[in-house]
């Protein structure tokens, strides 16, 4: 038998809250359709792309009437991408629903993400595997992955495992990407009149896919509070023992939005906003210098401790470093051939450094060796380099140290400087989802099976009014096509699900940059300890700072 801990034994039997249109696990709903939808920029490109799913009206579910059928169903989902948690919650949401709909209705799981749907790796679920499942967090139940579903040949395949198993609707949870060939393989279903639907859930930690229909990206809220615990934790020990500066860097491949808010969740000092970076056009030397300012000003006050939080996309950010990563992807993928010959790490940033440009070579040859040997390592599926192993918190913590001790010379610092280095990441992506996100996935799933069951394609699960309670929750549907714009990638003008960056004018941010320069220099650490299942609800059921400032 396997042996579970006692609070999931104890969380197992948490019935997530719906909102209140499914509330008893109700279906006595009746789907209403909005006005028609533009995308969100390119209306014209978009629409020539996507002839049958453009212009579609967002839809709302309202009390009255019913979807219970005698029409039985059979639906298939699949887990796209990074691990968040409350995955498994949307899919005994989205089995719960569909029995609602009609107890002979059947959820197929494909395993180990798109891959599983092209090469038919799929189970059925049964009342057994969801139970087990209920409120854990990971992916496990079916696995993911990160394969691109976006060419004709790999929708085809899906056609007729689909037809195979007599599936007549998909749900794709994932993130901006997946959601895109989500968008891509409806409208492929309706121009091919196969009569399967097509439907997405909005999943990923970092928090970037959202917009003014998608409020949060699930997954998100769980992560964030055990970062948060963590920093808070550290920074407790860093006024503790007084002795160490913590350089944390925090996922999210490419916004901030999880590093600003721990930053407004703990109050550590220093958090660089790689948007704010961007803008600024900052360089690492102003950078350093910023850091290093922080530092002084601490020591001044006999502080020389303190807490930084770095985001993991922050590089790709910096503008000189951007051009060099771009610069450095391409010269790799155009010159593999020869670069797969070369055996040492030293001959091949030799190799590399003798065919960059003038501004590149200079920014190269600046870094450290660790950090020049991890900006040439192997690139993800999509030939970019993998941001989540450059150890950007030990690039830093050398290079303000190196700061540091000219400062010193100078005689304008003379403070002792002492640092760790942190990586939080994979600790906050498969933790057990917290009430708010228990509670979210449970009714994007739940909400989803209401959607295959009205005939929906080519929409995205849609939960809205997040900051209220539950039971003021409003669902419904957003199309794909609504979010999209055209991006460059690859060299090519595509359609994408825009990607959603810390906004500097927004209110996470503004409210951070009002505090920053106190939080700065005071030891002013907020301690949000573990997060709570049990207890009293304004502990437990709390949003995070970044939602409830956004809804304010
Ligand atoms: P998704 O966008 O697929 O949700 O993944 C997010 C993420 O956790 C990023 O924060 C991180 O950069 C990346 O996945 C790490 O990827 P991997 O799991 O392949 O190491």
């Amino acid at each position: 038998m396997v042996e579970i801990s006692c609070l999931q034994k104890a969380r197992a039997a948490y019935q997530p809250k719906l909102p209140a249109v499914f509330a008893n696990n109700g279906i006595s709903v009746t789907l209403k359709a909005g006005a028609p939808t533009q995308s969100v920029a390119d209306q014209d490109e978009v629409k020539l792309l996507f002839p049958n799913t453009y212009g579609l009206p967002a839809v709302s579910f309202e009390a009255g009437g019913t979807l219970k059928s005698d029409k039985v169903i059979k639906v298939g989902v699949i887990l796209s991408g990074g691990q968040a948690p409350g995955g498994h919650n949307v899919i005994a949401g989205l089995y719960d629903g569909l029995k609602a709909v009609n107890a002979k209705n059947d959820l197929y799981g494909f395993l180990g993400g798109p891959g599983g749907l092209i090469d038919h790796k799929h189970k059925i679920f049964h009342d057994a595997i969801i139970n087990s499942y209920r409120n854990t967090g990971g992916f496990d139940i079916i696995g993911s992955g990160r394969t691109k579903l976006e060419t004709p040949e790999q929708f085809d395949k899906v056609v007729a495992n689909c037809r195979q198993l007599g599936i007549t609707a998909l749900v794709i949870i994932g993130g901006d990407d997946s959601n895109t060939n989500a968008c891509l393989l409806a409208e492929y279903m309706l121009q091919k009149q196969t009569g399967i639907q097509v439907l997405g859930c909005p999943k990923t930690i970092d928090g970037d896919l959202k917009n003014e229909w998608i409020e949060a990206s699930f997954g998100f809220d769980t992560a964030v509070k055990v970062y948060s615990e963590l920093i808070g934790n550290i920074a407790r020990d860093a006024n503790s023992a007084k002795k160490y500066w913590h350089f944390i860097k925090l996922m999210g491949r490419s916004a901030s939005h999880i590093a600003l808010e721990c930053a407004l969740q703990t109050h550590a000092n220093i958090c660089l906003i790689s948007e704010e970076i961007a803008a600024k056009k900052s360089t690492p030397r102003e950078i350093v210098a910023a850091i290093a300012d922080v530092i002084v000003k601490r020591a001044e006050k006999k502080c020389n401790f303190g807490v930084v939080l770095i985001p993991e996309g922050l590089i790709e950010f910096v503008p000189v470093i951007k051009a060099l990563i771009a610069e450095l992807n391409d010269l790799l993928a155009r010159e593999e051939a020869v670069y797969e010959k070369i055996e040492s790490i030293d001959a091949r940033i030799e190799f590399v450094l003798g065919k960059l440009s003038e501004e590149s070579h200079a920014s190269y040859s600046h870094l450290p060796k660790s950090i020049q040997a991890q900006l040439i390592m192997d690139r993800d599926p999509h030939g970019n380099v993998q941001v989540s192993l450059i150890e950007t918190e030990k690039m830093l913590i050398e290079t303000v140290k190196t700061e540091l001790k000219a400062r010193a010379k100078a005689g304008t610092y003379s403070g002792k400087f002492s640092a760790q280095g942190h990586f939080f990441g994979y600790e906050g992506r498969c933790a057990a989802p917290s009430n708010f996100d228990a509670d979210y996935c449970y009714s994007l799933g739940y909400n989803a099976a209401a959607l295959a069951a009205s005939g929906c394609t080519g929409y995205m699960s849609s939960v809205r009014n997040l900051s209220e309670p539950a039971t003021s929750w409003l669902a419904g549907g957003i199309p794909l096509t609504m979010m999209m714009n055209m991006e460059r990638r690859h060299g090519k003008m595509v359609p994408v699900i825009r990607k959603a960056l810390v906004e500097l004018d927004g209110k996470p941010f503004q409210t951070f940059a009002a505090h920053r320069d106190r939080w700065a220099v005071e030891t002013d650490y907020v301690y949000p300890g573990p997060i709570q299942y049990f207890g009293p609800s304004e502990v437990c059921d709390a949003v995070t700072c970044t939602l409830a400032l956004e809804r304010s």
